[in-house]
């Protein structure tokens, strides 16, 4: 049982915390000091990674679109900053996402905008967010499926849409390839809804979907947020996490709280009314699938927990990162005490594990000898299962009871 590698990310952290009906908070920090509250995370060991929309790190200027290229912008010179100090801080950058949601411009979509201009505009800011991610290592691009979505269904070009969305992909792909830097893969990130009233990937089977129908699906891998994205939809972050890890598509995991059905809470791990049993269960499942990856953060401090002032905008982000990171570790531990269980072991084994005789024989599948088997219907049938049994146990570990 492994003790997962954690990222934070520097939207999560610099968030001045407003919400559609009130505004921010706390006091703005630019990208260079929350990179500065990032590298005392990392001094204190609480995680290993960081990522970032280009826009967190440096703005965008639609006039100057290939500004990271001249070494004398304000751009470049902001990013060698950043670069010095993480480096220095030894604090790796795992992934870099092009925002196409915080742009006016883009606010009918970007990479399946109908209009090919700004189409184009969000392509130049895609690659531009590549080669920021090979300056500062990145691994992993990640496409959030943002503003690729709508509100009135006459208005969508059904039959462009999708080729629109596979053609930015491909170009993402295409580019990262002949830069040949450190961002080796893409990820997606589905969401039901939220900015759009619907989004075009909803959910992390849509995503796995449409990673078929991209040229080079080895590229491509899935990042679904848990339990937020996925418990929008009313569904469990469980299926949609197993099914990617089966595919060999989960490349990292975004996480958070949230109740079940709600709007998009990010509520920061296990903070809220829901979720505890569902995020243990999603780390239990993800170490008996030997799943390899590292989680990252996609949460925000509590707006009641915030406050204006410079000295609380330093300490409040670091309360919330230290807290994210315990509360995580605490979720793991259960994860792994429930893994550990001989009792429930035993109640696992007794449902799983019956007729190992049979299960061979469908495993391998020929159809001579499953003709030839002999399952006894008043033998199974006849017999209770025990799930509830099951289940109370499992909550007694996770309750300490
Ligand atoms: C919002 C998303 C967003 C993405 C980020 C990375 O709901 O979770 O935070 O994860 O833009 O692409
Ligand atoms: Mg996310």
């Amino acid at each position: 049982m492994k003790n997962r590698k954690l990222s934070m990310p520097f939207w999560c952290v610099a968030n001045p915390v407003g919400d559609p009906f009130g505004r921010a908070i706390m006091d703005r920090m630019s990208s260079v000091e929350i990179a500065d509250l990032l590298c005392k995370a990392r001094e204190e060991k609480l995680i290993e990674f960081t990522s970032a929309h280009d826009d967190d790190l440096v703005g965008w200027d639609p006039h100057h679109l290939e500004d990271d290229l001249d070494p004398s912008s304000p751009a470049s010179k902001t990013l060698k900053t950043i670069k010095e100090k993480l480096d220095a801080a030894e604090l790796k950058v795992a992934m870099v996402t092009c925002s196409l949601h915080e742009n006016p411009l883009f606010r009918n979509g970007g990479l399946t905008n109908p209009n090919p201009e700004v189409r184009m505009l969000a392509a130049r800011k895609v690659m531009r967010t590549i080669r920021i991610g090979n300056f500062l290592g990145a691994e992993y691009l990640t496409y959030w499926v943002a503003r690729d979505g709508f509100e009135c269904q006459f208005s969508v070009p059904w039959e462009r849409n999708y080729r629109y969305l596979i053609e930015g992909l491909n170009l993402a792909e295409r580019y990262a390839k002949e830069q040949n830097g450190s961002v080796r893969h893409g990820t997606i990130e589905p969401k039901p809804n939220e900015p759009r009233g619907e989004m075009y990937i909803p959910t992390t089977g849509h995503a796995l979907g449409l990673i078929a129908m991209l040229n080079d699906p080895s590229f491509w891998g899935v990042n679904p947020e848990v339990l937020q994205h996925e418990g929008m939809t009313g569904l469990t972050a469980e299926v949609a996490v197993a099914m990617a890890v089966h595919a060999k598509k989960l490349f990292f995991l975004h996480v958070g709280n949230q109740k079940p059905g709600q709007f998009d809470n990010d509520l920061p791990m296990l903070v809220g009314m829901d979720g505890i049993k569902e995020m243990v269960a999603v780390l239990w499942l993800l170490d008996r699938m030997d799943w390899q990856g590292h989680i990252e953060y996609d949460n925000h401090i509590l707006r009641t927990d915030t406050a204006p002032g410079k000295e609380n905008s330093t300490r409040i982000r670091m309360d919330f990162i230290r807290q994210n990171v315990e509360n995580y570790r605490m979720a793991e531990k259960k994860a792994h005490d429930i893994a550990a269980d001989p009792e429930l072991a035993k109640m696992m084994a007794a449902l799983w594990d019956r007729e190992p005789g049979m299960a061979k024989i469908l495993s391998k599948g020929e159809t001579a000898e499953i003709l030839a088997a002999a399952p006894d219907y008043d033998k199974v049938n006849g017999t209770g299962l025990q799930i509830a049994r099951l289940d109370q146990l499992a909550t007694r570990r996770l309750l300490g009871m």
